[in-house]
C-alpha cells in the first residue's frame, strides 16, 4: 500500500501545483487602466487610493511634449490607451480624428463642481474633455546665479553672455515659435509669413547659447536645481515644484505675455475600460480630492468647490493665480491652419536639430 500512497500524494502535489501555476495569470489579470500623461503631473497617493478603492491597477505612461504625444497616439490610433491628457487646442483635432468618447455627468457626477469657462474654453471640449489643471508658460531661471529678476522673453532670446550654453528650451514647435513670436510682440496664434519668418530669425541667433532643446526635468536632478542651465522655459507650476529643491528658481510670466493654457482628460474611443476610466475622472473631481491634486502639482484647479477647500496663500499665489493684468497679454493656442503649422514645424527642424 505504501508505496500507492506515496504516488497519490505525488499526484496531488503536482496537481496542486500545476493549480496554482495556472490560475497565476487570472491573479496577475486584474483591471488595468492605462493614463497617458506629463510625468510628474499626477499626485502618486490619489492614484494609489483609486488603485485600493476600485481594486484595479493604474499604469501611467509618460510623453515629453505635446508633439511627442500626438506622434505616439498617431502610430497607435490610441489604441492601448484608457485616458489621455491633452492641452485644449489639440482636443477639437482629435475630436475630429474621431478618437474621443463623450463623457457625460450622468457618467461623472463630479463634473458639476468645474466651473463652465473652463469646460468651454476650446471648441470641441465640452462633452469630451475634463478640464484638469490650467496655468502658464514662462521663463524659469536662476535668480542668484544671474543677480537680478526677468522679466522679458528679451532677456531669454537675446540672452547676455553669460548664458552661453546655460539656457534650456523646449522641443515643442508650438511653444517654441510661439514665444519667440511673443517676444517680437506678435500674437501666438498669427498666420503672418514676415512674423513667423522674425521668429524663426530670433531663435536661430538665440541657438549658441542653448545647452538642449528639451523639457527639464522637474526632479532635483534637473539641471536648473544644480546650477548648469540657468534659464529656461517652463510652465508655471513646474517652477515651483523646482522651489521645493532649490529656493533661488524663480518664475516669470513676461511682459510680453505668454500661453496660458489648460489642460483636459480625455477617454479614448478605443478604450475598453469606458466606464473606469469615467469613474477615474469622477474620483479626480471629488472636492477633496481635487484639492490635494492642485497643491500636490501647484496648478489652479478649474473645480470651484475644490477651491473653496485651499488655502489663500495658494489661490492668491502669484505664480499659481496670476492676476488678470498679468495674464492680459497671454493667449490660448488656437488651431492654425496646415500650411502654418508646417511652417513652424519647419523652423523646429531647423532649429533643435
Ligand atoms: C508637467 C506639467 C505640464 C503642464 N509637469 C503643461 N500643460
Amino acid at each position: 500500500m505504501f508505496p500507492i500512497v506515496m504516488r497519490s500524494s505525488i499526484w496531488l502535489r503536482l496537481t496542486g501545483l500545476l493549480l496554482v501555476l495556472w490560475s497565476l495569470p487570472l491573479v496577475a489579470a486584474e483591471k488595468e487602466l492605462v493614463i497617458f500623461n506629463w510625468s510628474d503631473y499626477m499626485d502618486p497617493d490619489v492614484v494609489s487610493a483609486f488603485e485600493t478603492k476600485y481594486h484595479v491597477k493604474v499604469k501611467q505612461l509618460f510623453f515629453e511634449s505635446d508633439t511627442d504625444r500626438d506622434n505616439i497616439l498617431l502610430r497607435s490610433s490610441g489604441e492601448g490607451f484608457d485616458l489621455v491628457l491633452v492641452s485644449g487646442a489639440k482636443v477639437n483635432i482629435y475630436r475630429k480624428r474621431g478618437w474621443l468618447a463623450p463623457i457625460t455627468t450622468q457618467q461623472v457626477p463630479m463634473l458639476k463642481h468645474i466651473e463652465q469657462k473652463w469646460l468651454r474654453a476650446f471648441p470641441g471640449a465640452e462633452g469630451y474633455a475634463v478640464p484638469y489643471f490650467w496655468g502658464t508658460l514662462g521663463i524659469g531661471y536662476r535668480k542668484d546665479l544671474l543677480g537680478r529678476e526677468v522679466n522679458s522673453w528679451m532677456e531669454l532670446f537675446k540672452p547676455e553672455a553669460k548664458l552661453h550654453g546655460k539656457i534650456v528650451m523646449l522641443e515643442d514647435g508650438r511653444d517654441l515659435v510661439g514665444m519667440a513670436l511673443k517676444a517680437l510682440g506678435y500674437s501666438v496664434n498669427t498666420q503672418d509669413k514676415k512674423a513667423l519668418l522674425a521668429a524663426e530669425k530670433l531663435l536661430k541667433q538665440q541657438k549658441p547659447y542653448v545647452k538642449k532643446y528639451s523639457y527639464p526635468a522637474v526632479t532635483e536632478k534637473s539641471t536648473l536645481v544644480t546650477g548648469e542651465t540657468l534659464m529656461a522655459i517652463l510652465y508655471s507650476g513646474d517652477a515651483l515644484m523646482l522651489q521645493q529643491h532649490n529656493k533661488n528658481i524663480a518664475y516669470a510670466l513676461p511682459r510680453e505675455g505668454s500661453n496660458k493654457w489648460v489642460d483636459y482628460f480625455v477617454v479614448m474611443k478605443v478604450s475598453r475600460n469606458k466606464k473606469l476610466a469615467m469613474q477615474f475622472l469622477n474620483f479626480i473631481n471629488e472636492p477633496k480630492t481635487a484639492a490635494k491634486m492642485a497643491e500636490f502639482v501647484y496648478y489652479a484647479t478649474p473645480n470651484k468647490a475644490a477651491e473653496k477647500l485651499m488655502p489663500k496663500e495658494f489661490l492668491e499665489h502669484p505664480v499659481i493665480y496670476p492676476s488678470q493684468v498679468n495674464l492680459d497679454n497671454s493667449e490660448f493656442y488656437r488651431e492654425l491652419p496646415p500650411r502654418i503649422m508646417k511652417k513652424i514645424n519647419q523652423i523646429t527642424n531647423d532649429v533643435t536639430r
